[in-house]
């Protein structure tokens, strides 16, 4: 099967060019001058399939690295399954996802391994890797890092908060980070402090603070900023690289710039929930909606200015990329277990499918480039997680994951609108986006036409990823 997608514009994260991209079965044969000849022969009249891209985007496919598809959390489970998830995540032009592999305390951690493979091989819609939580850094686990490094899980998620549940202690945190540097790997981090946070909850429970708003205001920027500079230290002492998820705290971002200007390998990940969503606007709304919005780490205060500063940090290269941390809940059934006390609020929040569009609106809004749209949301998570070449690129040899996206087109998002994910409401409910994802291939198949699911369910394939290829 081959495909020419004919005069679109080809962004990639170092520029764009009005270009011609051959498709060979599932790999990019040849990016061309439009109407180029090959060897003498016609490619159009030569093709199974010719897509006219003319005035549009043709961008390598979205890549969210931090996802969290059917996870057991809070009392349940993520509403999404990899089935869900990953469809949506086609719609809205994401064609690979690495979600996170969960070991909670005395499980198994290649078990664990093996029950998420269960999860998603035949399930998912687009290409899908893991990345692997660690929350009981023992001696065994500390073999098991090796063991899935070959397996191609080559990064580790520990936690600074979720006493009992993730939690690991800073000599923990030292043990994992000192196998991280040994062997290569990409260690994360949920940074904030847990224990602080424990008893700010604790004190605004027993004040009768019960609303959804409390749980912003008992996760303060301070218990982020703290956390995420002991994360640094504990990677600078060890000289394993470090990646932040989910910053959210200007402050957080303020101590990975100084890191970073150090030279130490520091890297952060928002959300663009971080970017558009705030305390007052959405965890302050009335009654028990502000649960809608509860996620860790909590929505930040607009009038400190945090929005505006994680745009800045994305144009600055203090922040590297952008993921959801996709991780919904239904209200009924789910968020609803936290009525009349937040803290039994599931926390987490789903947008697996519109980070495309909604880190698109920056570029309509004049926060970022068209480059470095595509750099936050494909190229560079390919790049931090070991899969680039392959992903995160138009260029020759690399897999056929492949977005048309028109900037003349429009996408309003809500229930009943784009929304494909298994959630009874919409994060970004009523927001307008100027452009919309037109067709996704992934791997050299449409997979979405117009707004028609094409793809089927098992066709993605397991990423087995590589080593970080983003160090300095
Ligand atoms: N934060 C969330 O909001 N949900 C899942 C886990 C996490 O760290
Ligand atoms: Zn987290
Ligand atoms: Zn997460």
């Amino acid at each position: 099967m081959k495909t020419l997608i004919k005069n679109g514009t080809v962004v990639n994260a170092t520029g764009t060019a009005v270009a011609d991209v051959l498709i060979d079965g599932e790999t990019i044969a040849a990016v061309l001058e439009p109407g180029s000849r090959l060897l003498g022969f016609d490619i159009e009249g030569n093709v199974d399939t010719v897509i006219d891209a003319a005035g549009k985007y043709v961008i390598p496919g979205g890549i969210d690295a931090h996802t969290h598809m059917e996870m057991p959390f809070g009392g349940t489970f993520a509403s999404d399954t990899f089935e869900t998830g990953t469809r949506a995540a086609a719609h809205g032009g994401t064609t690979s996802i690495v979600d996170f592999i969960v070991q909670y305390p005395d499980q198994n951690i290649i078990d664990q391994y093996n029950a998420w493979h269960e999860k998603a091989g035949g399930n998912c819609a687009i290409d899908y890797g893991f990345h692997q939580i660690l929350s009981d850094v023992q001696e065994s686990s500390l073999t098991a890092m090796d063991e899935l490094i070959d397996e191609g899980v080559t990064s580790f998620k520990l936690f600074m908060a979720y006493k009992g549940v993730f939690l690991s202690d800073d000599g923990q945190i030292l043990r994992a980070f000192q196998k991280g540097a040994q062997n290569g790997a990409m260690m994360m981090m949920h940074a904030e402090n847990g224990a602080v946070i424990d008893v700010l909850v604790r004190q605004a429970i027993e004040a009768g603070n019960t609303s959804p708003y409390y749980h912003g205001l008992t996760r303060p920027w301070q218990a982020e900023e703290e956390a995420t500079h002991r994360a640094i230290m504990i990677a600078d002492l060890t000289g394993a690289p470090l990646y932040v998820v989910h910053v959210s705290a200007k402050q957080a971002v303020e101590q990975i710039a100084a890191a970073r200007d150090r030279g130490l390998n520091v890297f952060g990940e928002t959300c663009p929930q971080y970017l558009y969503l705030s305390l007052e606007e959405q965890l302050g709304a009335p009654g028990f909606e502000g649960a809608k919005w509860v996620c860790s780490t909590p929505l930040r205060s607009r009038e400190e200015g945090h929005q505006n500063h994680m745009w800045h940090s994305l144009r600055t290269n203090d922040l590297q990329m952008v993921s959801t941390d996709h991780c919904p809940f239904c209200m009924k059934d789910q968020k609803e277990m936290g009525k009349g006390d937040f803290s039994k609020i599931p926390n987490g929040i789903g947008g697996v499918e519109h980070r495309m569009d909604l880190m698109y609106q920056g570029v309509v809004d004049g926060q970022i480039s068209l480059a470095r749209w595509v750099e936050l949301t494909s190229t560079t998570p390919a790049r931090m997680f070991g899969m680039y070449g392959k992903k995160g690129v138009i260029q020759p040899g690399a897999d056929a994951d492949v977005v048309i996206y028109d900037p003349n087109g429009h996408t309003s998002i809500g229930l009943g609108k784009t929304h494909h994910m298994n959630m009874d409401y919409s994060a970004y409910e009523g927001f307008e986006i100027d452009g919309h994802v037109d067709t996704v291939l992934s791997r050299g198949r449409v997979i979405v036409d117009g707004d028609e699911y094409l793809g089927r369910k098992g066709d993605g394939q397991y990423i087995k990823r590589g080593l970080t290829q983003y160090l300095s």
